[in-house]
């Protein structure tokens, strides 16, 4: 059954990779979008694509979710006609190098922490109010096996998605007298742009990541998110942790010759 037909979908980081799956999903149950991310030109023709194809309504928010003034101000300035939120997808995220901890740039730090942290609380702070004036919504972070266990080279980003979880599961106290659920989704290897940014554009290196893999793919995780919020009301999925069949954990990859 169908429960996503009408509903408000906000998204954060829908330009690219899980972000961007996710929309196409919604956008193919009906859901109309919010869509949001630093870069307006793909932005435009997601919507562009999305009205064309689905006929559902789109509204785009430039917006980068590490600037809380921003991320409060565009909030508010919604249309009312988009101002109640049913499911809110905190998905902007990334990594910044494999370096050991104490080498990484102050800058990059600030960068993932910003993003994955900050930028998560921002948006969750600006729109849960809107969810609680009709007391619905799903709140889904989009976390990562990272945060499960710590791997070599990635202390900074798996500590932001531990962070992702603990959010979670405090969110989800917060909001155990309403009827908005907290579901924190936490992936292993997807092949996206991830590895592109997190090399800084090395593309052999970023495709080495998924080198004698089948990675998950972008669309498999948007299955999931909506295959969480399509459950009926009194049913929340707490976690779901999901891996490509060659993928145990964070640190465990058996990779073809
Ligand atoms: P991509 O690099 O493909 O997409 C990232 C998206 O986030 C883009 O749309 C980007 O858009 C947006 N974004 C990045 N920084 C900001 C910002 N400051 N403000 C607003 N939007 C931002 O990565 P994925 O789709 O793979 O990653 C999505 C999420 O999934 C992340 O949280 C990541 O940690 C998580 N994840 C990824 C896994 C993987 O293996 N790929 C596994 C587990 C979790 P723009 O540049 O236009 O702003
Ligand atoms: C991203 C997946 O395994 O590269 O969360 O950390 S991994």
């Amino acid at each position: 059954m169908n429960k996503l037909y009408g509903k408000t979908v906000f998204i954060t980081g829908a330009t690219k990779g899980i972000g961007r799956s996710c929309a196409l999903a919604y956008a193919e149950k009906g859901s109309n979008l919010i869509l949001t991310a630093r870069s307006s030109d793909l932005l435009d023709s997601l919507k562009e694509e999305l009205i064309r194809k689905y006929g559902i309504k789109v509204f785009t928010l430039v917006l980068d979710v590490t600037k809380s003034s921003d991320v409060e101000e565009k909030i508010k300035s919604l249309p009312e006609s988009f101002k109640k939120i049913d499911i809110l997808i905190n998905n902007a995220g990334l990594a910044l190098g494999v370096d050991k901890v104490y080498l990484a740039s102050p800058t990059d730090i600030d960068t993932v922490v910003d993003t994955n942290i900050k930028g998560m609380l921002y948006i969750s702070s600006a729109i849960i109010p809107l969810m609680l004036k009709n007391d619905s919504g799903h709140v889904v972070n989009i976390g990562s096996i990272a945060g499960d266990c710590a791997y070599a080279g990635g202390a900074i980003y798996c500590a932001t998605k531990a962070a992702v979880k603990t959010f979670s599961d405090g969110l989800r106290i917060d909001l155990v007298d309403t009827k908005i659920r907290v579901t924190n989704i936490k992936p292993g290897l997807v092949e996206t742009e991830f590895s592109k940014v997190r090399f800084k554009g090395d593309l052999e290196k970023a495709k080495n990541t998924y080198k004698g893999i089948e990675a998950l793919t972008p669309n498999d995780v948007a299955d999931v998110v909506i295959y969480a919020t399509n459950l009926p009301e009194n049913v929340q999925l707490t976690e779901i942790a999901m891996t490509p069949n060659h993928q145990a954990d964070g640190r465990t990859v058996h990779r073809d010759k």
